[in-house]
């Protein structure tokens, strides 16, 4: 039989626990992993990362429930094939095949994923799945579910800071999650010792969360206390931790020679003693379960059965290059609709807590999850008060820690399908997330589209201050508080990346990002929270732009990837300026300073959305115009105002009269506390003038 789809050959073991079935399940997993180390040094594929050792933890997952959620690491064969009962998985992913149930053949072996069976997409980066199991393990708690997650990491996973942030998640939150850290005392060559001081167990306890440490070369007591602890959690008594010391049986990996760094002494030692698919079958001899032949006998048909597996998926088919792009970024689909509500002036604060609150009221499941947005001021800015005084529960204050709050989102939007607000306070403090955001934005490929994280990060961005550059003082946002984001953000493949500088469109695209399958980060610029419209010098509002801080009641929502283009004055087109948030403003004032006293027409593009970026709207408006300028509050260091220039040049050469001009920030850390060094930092409507003046008389 050719099973030819990303299907899996369901086997469940039946509970109460059959030992036998779990011993069977044990077997395969080790053959499937001595099995894939000789095709590996066969030169089959290019690497293996084995579980010969780790294989009691199919009796973890054997206490736990179906419908329980698992967030596996690279040594959990046997929890997968506990799960799955699908052979072929690994072997299809070794291998490559557009089959494999986990990646499609993109990933590499032993990275375990897979929607249908609840078992969260594996990352290589160790430890790096911990946050957003936490955030599984706070939906569950939202909807009072009876399922629970369990995670497992190695003892090098736990000296990561993902780890600690779930840690962290679970105990401040008392979430339903399995924590098990799988001992077998080495991180490739370091040892346990090195990855945390005292008594794992103690130091669990001590932050509060309960703890055991089990014996996980004895799959009955392993099983024993999974049972344990999964009742405990399910009784509503918070999160546990699993300390379960095992040996590792072989090499790191098939990159690592194992006599390198391990004596020989200590290989035979751990080779005798803590094989648990051995200790299992003496278990099973000594309580009279089963005779050596048997065991014998299971080895030898499991061993066929395998066989016969390799030799079905070598029949099938390889990923062709063609495919590459598939299942990177997923924009959503606009549709077109009319606000309907009645307009108000309202200023982009405003405009963010009316979309909250929308999505509160059509989402019962949407929350927005970050520091202070519980409390009755609605965090630092206030753009969760509508929420906290109208839909109670609904902006949930966090600890402070970023990659805690990313990863909270992250996983509650991947089990509910539907986004979870993050609110980073401040862009700049996002870098302890990194990580987290980055994976965020490339499970759906790595998954080959199995997994997506519908997620929404918002923060604000850029410098201080409550007004156009121009038009305030200094914003005193100093360093700290004044980065743009976009540099990091729209650099992540996956990634949506949205920058309004109305409140019109804050609103709308808030509502629109929402419904996001793609992750979105949503840069919110601190100077137009309260912001008026931009006027030219002589006091003048400029209609163009002023239309846009009228906002309709209700719902609408605006496409994603959609420049607004803006004309300033009258007559042809001298010059297109593409720009975003704040700048968008400084370009408008400039422009109509220019057009007052010069006469004619220039182009404000305001991108909206920075990637992915409206490269029709900047070609067309460059092909209009024959003279282009990009302003960018970014500092200009590999800026993503680069990005868009350069893809100018590149793609508009013949349509330009000159030089496509940029402006940005300085070449310094963004931003000085004081008012002059902070106003000559940044660009303003002045600076953009003068470069506006010099371009035009060129
Ligand atoms: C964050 C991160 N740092 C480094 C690595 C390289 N690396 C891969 S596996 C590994 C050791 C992990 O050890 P442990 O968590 O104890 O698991 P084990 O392999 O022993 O089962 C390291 C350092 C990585 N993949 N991710």
């Amino acid at each position: 039989m050719i099973v030819n789809i990303r299907a899996t050959e369901t086997d469940v073991t039946a509970q109460p626990l059959d030992p036998i079935a779990l011993y069977r399940t044990m077997v395969t997993a080790r053959s499937i992993n001595d099995l894939l180390k000789i095709r590996k040094t066969q030169g089959k594929f290019p690497f293996y990362i084995g579980c010969a050792g780790h294989e009691s933890m199919a009796a973890v997952v054997a206490a736990l429930n179906q419908d329980d959620w698992l967030a596996l690491y690279y040594r959990d064969m046997a929890a997968w094939l506990q799960r799955t009962g699908d052979m072929y998985g690994p072997l299809r992913e070794a291998y490559s095949r557009t089959t494999g149930p986990m990646g499609a053949g993109r990933n590499m072996p032993s990275h375990y994923s897979s929607k249908r069976h609840r078992i969260l997409p594996t990352f290589s980066e160790v430890g790096a799945l911990a946050p957003f199991a936490g955030g599984v393990g706070f939906s569950l708690q939202r909807h009072n579910s009876n399922e629970l997650i369990m995670c497992s990491t190695g003892d090098g996973g736990v000296a990561t800071n993902d780890f600690n942030a779930l840690f962290r998640q679970a105990a401040v939150h008392q979430l339903p999650v399995l924590i098990v850290v799988e001992d077998n005392g080495w991180a490739i060559t370091t040892a346990s010792s090195i990855q945390w001081a005292g008594s794992l167990v103690e130091w669990a306890k001590g932050g509060g969360v309960y703890a055991e440490e089990v014996d996980g070369t004895d799959a009955m007591a392993t099983y024993e206390a999974a049972t344990r602890l999964a009742h405990c959690i399910r009784s509503g008594q918070g999160p546990a931790l699993m300390h379960l010391r095992l040996g590792l049986l072989d090499s790191h990996s098939s990159s690592t020679d194992i006599k390198s760094y391990r004596k020989k002494e200590e290989i035979e030692f751990t080779t005798a003693t803590k094989d648990p698919v051995k200790n299992l079958g003496r278990w099973l001899l000594e309580h009279g379960h089963l005779q050596q032949a048997d065991l014998d006998r299971i080895r030898k048909e499991v061993r066929a059965k395998l066989e016969q597996a390799e030799s079905q998926v070598l029949q099938e088919p390889e990923p062709s290059a063609d495919r590459v792009l598939n299942h990177v970024i997923q924009v959503p689909q606009w549709q077109e609709n009319i606000p309907l509500g009645k307009k108000r002036r309202t200023p982009m604060l405003g405009a963010i807590n009316e979309a909250l609150a929308e999505l509160a009221q059509r989402d019962s499941g949407f929350f927005v999850y970050g520091q202070d947005v519980g409390s009755p001021k609605g965090g630092v800015f206030g753009a969760t008060n509508t929420l906290v005084t109208q839909f109670p529960g609904r902006a949930i204050s966090s600890p402070l820690n970023e990659q805690l709050i990313v990863g909270i989102a992250a996983g509650a939007g991947m089990i509910d399908g539907k986004a979870r607000c993050a609110e980073i306070q401040f862009v700049d403090y996002h870098q302890s997330a990194a990580q987290t955001i980055r994976l965020a934005a490339r499970v759906s490929y790595q998954s080959y589209g199995d997994w997506t994280v519908p997620l929404l990060i918002r923060t604000k961005s850029g410098s201080g201050g409550g007004g156009p550059i121009s038009s305030s003082t200094a914003g005193g946002g100093a360093f700290g508080h004044s980065n743009t984001g976009e540099q990091w953000f729209t650099t992540i493949p996956g990634m949506i990346t949205i920058c309004p500088a109305t409140p019109f469109d804050a609103k709308g695209l808030l509502l629109e990002a929402a419904r996001s399958q793609s992750p979105v980060t949503f840069l919110e610029r601190g100077r137009l929270y309260r912001s008026e419209p931009p006027k030219d010098s002589q006091g003048n509002i400029i209609p163009a732009i002023a239309e846009y801080w009228q906002v309709p009641d209700g719902y609408y929502t605006l496409p994603i990837g959609k420049a607004r283009r803006l004309r300033i004055g009258e007559g042809p087109i001298s010059l297109a300026i593409i720009a975003w948030g704040t700048m968008v403003l400084e370009a408008c004032t400039a422009a109509a300073n220019v057009v007052n006293s010069e006469g004619g027409a220039i182009e404000i593009v305001d991108l909206r959305t920075l990637a992915p970026f409206d490269e029709e709207a900047v070609a067309a408006a460059v092909h209009e115009a024959n003279r282009v300028m990009v302003v960018t509050e970014e500092i200009d260091l590999t800026s993503f105002a680069r990005h868009v220039h350069s893809w100018i040049v590149q793609h508009c050469f013949y349509d330009l009269d000159g030089t496509p001009a940029f402006i940005s920030a300085l070449q310094a850390p963004p931003a000085p506390y004081n008012a002059p060094e902070e106003t000559v930092f940044y660009p303003t409507a002045r600076t953009i003038q003068e470069k506006i003046e010099d371009l035009l008389a060129e």
